[in-house]
């Protein structure tokens, strides 16, 4: 068996990859843990729309019926987004999902592991996982590093969570060798807010910038990924001194209920939509839709420059 046989990509996606075609890469776990029902359906509807707006090809990833599906079809959005027992994937359980036939949405880590095996070497989310705050005590740090440190795909995200030890985040990029790229901003931007009060390590102001970097990047053996933090439209951001106090009420809460493993961030994402009475899923919303036309035109500069 390899890798290859357990990936099945549409007709659509396989055309684009084949023909040169720009083809972005999308999560899934953002559908089944990221967001409540029914914005969540729609979102992953929206930010599909708005890549092939930019003239590419998206492509959701996710596990079903034991295969890696490399895009998918409306009714498997459908199953997705309403299903109770979807399995939380990250590079530990993808395998898993995959032989034991159980649904399984891909994380950062696992869409980049299964957009590389198809041959997609760009991405978008929302915000990726890092450090916890704490992780001196529980060792939380998501497998998300190590995958930017190993596989080599551009991820346009947010920046860091702000519920995460964001400088933390960068020492441990920097360590597995992870160019951090804002775009267009001096600061690392923190999801719902556009500042963090961190400088990025490097700034980039347009797609062709990025899509450079990558191919020059792409000489070296051995390289991983590269992050690119693009900061939430202004209209849309949740001011960083506001957004501080629903952190770390959020971030004591999952403390006191004890809350560990792959819980955390889906808790801590629940908890802050309570107390911020909706309003972070709007910007949530409004950071993929952004972050996913950004990675579309980045993937059409990399098929012009192929
Ligand atoms: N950011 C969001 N919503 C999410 C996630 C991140 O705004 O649902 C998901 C992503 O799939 C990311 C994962 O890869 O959470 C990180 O989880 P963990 O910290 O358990 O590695
Ligand atoms: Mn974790």
């Amino acid at each position: 068996m390899t890798l290859n046989a357990l990936i099945s990509p549409t007709d659509e996606v396989q055309t684009a990859l084949t023909s040169g075609k720009p083809v972005v890469a999308l999560e899934s776990t953002i559908i089944t843990h990221g967001m409540p029902f029914p914005k969540n359906i729609e979102t992953a509807r929206q930010v599909e729309a708005d890549i092939r707006a930019e003239g590419a090809v998206p492509a959701t990833i996710a596990v079903l019926d034991g295969r890696i599906r490399v895009g998918l079809t409306d009714e498997d959005l459908d199953r997705l987004a309403q299903a109770e027992d979807v399995m939380k994937c990250s590079r530990a359980d993808l395998a898993f999902a995959v032989a034991t036939g159980r649904p399984g949405a891909t994380t950062v880590a696992a869409t980049m592991m299964a957009a590389h095996a198809a041959g997609i070497s760009v991405f978008a989310t929302g915000g990726i996982g890092g450090v916890h705050q704490g992780a001196e005590e529980t060792f939380d740090i998501s497998a998300d590093l190590d995958e930017l440190g190993r596989t080599p795909v551009c991820v346009v995200s947010a920046g860091a969570k702000a519920l995460l030890d964001i400088p933390k985040t960068l020492e441990v990029l920097e360590t597995k060798g992870v160019p951090v790229i804002s775009y267009g901003v001096d600061e690392l931007p923190a999801f719902w807010s556009r500042e963090s009060g961190i400088a990025a390590p490097y700034r980039l102001n347009t797609p062709a910038e990025i899509a450079s970097v990558i191919m020059t990047r792409s000489v070296f053996a051995d390289h991983g990924g590269v992050l690119i933090a693009n900061p939430v439209p202004e209209e849309n951001q949740i001011a960083r001194d506001e957004m501080t106090g629903y952190i770390d009420a959020a971030n004591a809460k999952a403390a006191m209920e004890n809350v560990r493993g792959k819980e955390v961030t889906p808790f801590v994402l629940s908890k802050i939509l309570e107390l911020t009475d909706g309003r972070s899923l709007d910007t949530n919303i409004a950071l993929v839709r952004n972050n996913a036309r950004l990675a579309a035109r980045i993937a059409g500069e990399l098929a012009l420059g192929a």
